[in-house]
């Protein structure tokens, strides 16, 4: 088994937190994604979406899309810490705020940043009026966090989950759209800082 992986890209990064967060230790490949090794026809026959992070099995299947392969490895590790909920009431709240992370703020900003830099002008259209947009939708998903994370020691509940990794990665990463968790996100700050003792965050 092998993760093709850029290991400070934030998808790459959710499954090595959630790796850590399991104990489990597997075979990593660097790819170099700004230099276009992702979408090289070898790569892209392997993956379907073209991105890292990707999973190889000994048998020469893929898994693309960082959740599905936490999903994946969480099944194949079975182990006591449940990162997706242990309930039915759980299970459904993690998905819940895992998805909504996603699409609200995750992949907003991943949209924004691709949208304004252009970084990945030599392999997609960038419409910056789409990035500014992106942008100021990523600005109005941090109130609705910081409610939650007012109410609630965790995302989804009293138990720390994937989507609190996926929560943790956005934060982070919205910093390079000059947005930060300041003052004015107490409950963010406080829950960020609290995520980051952890010791799969310590060097987060
Ligand atoms: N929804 C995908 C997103 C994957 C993704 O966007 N990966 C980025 C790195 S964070 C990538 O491969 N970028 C290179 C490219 O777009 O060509 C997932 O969760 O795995």
């Amino acid at each position: 088994m092998k993760l093709y992986e850029k290991a400070p890209a934030p998808s790459a990064r959710r499954v090595s937190l959630f790796l850590a967060e399991k104990g489990i230790e597997i075979p990593r490949v660097d790819v170099d994604i700004r230099g276009g090794e992702n979408i090289t026809d070898e790569y892209k026959a392997k993956s379907v979406n073209g991105r890292i992070p990707m999973l190889e099995l000994d048998d020469g299947t893929t898994i693309s899309e960082s959740i599905a392969i936490c999903r994946y490895l969480d099944a194949a590790f079975p182990t006591d810490h449940n990162l997706f909920g242990s309930t039915p009431e759980e299970i459904g709240k993690v998905e819940m705020w895992n998805r909504i992370v996603e699409l609200q703020g995750l992949f907003t900003a991943f949209q924004a940043l691709r949208n304004l830099t252009g970084i990945y002008s030599d392999r997609e259209r960038c419409v910056e009026a789409w990035g500014e947009e992106s942008k100021l939708r990523v600005i109005e998903f941090l109130p609705v966090l910081e409610n939650r994370l007012s109410a609630s020691p965790y995302l989804a509940g009293e138990h720390f989950s994937v989507a609190d990794i996926s929560a943790f990665i956005m934060c982070q990463f919205i910093k390079n759209m000059d947005i930060h968790i300041d003052d004015s996100y107490p409950a963010i700050k406080a829950w960020m800082e609290k995520i980051g003792q952890r010791d799969a965050f310590k060097d987060s």
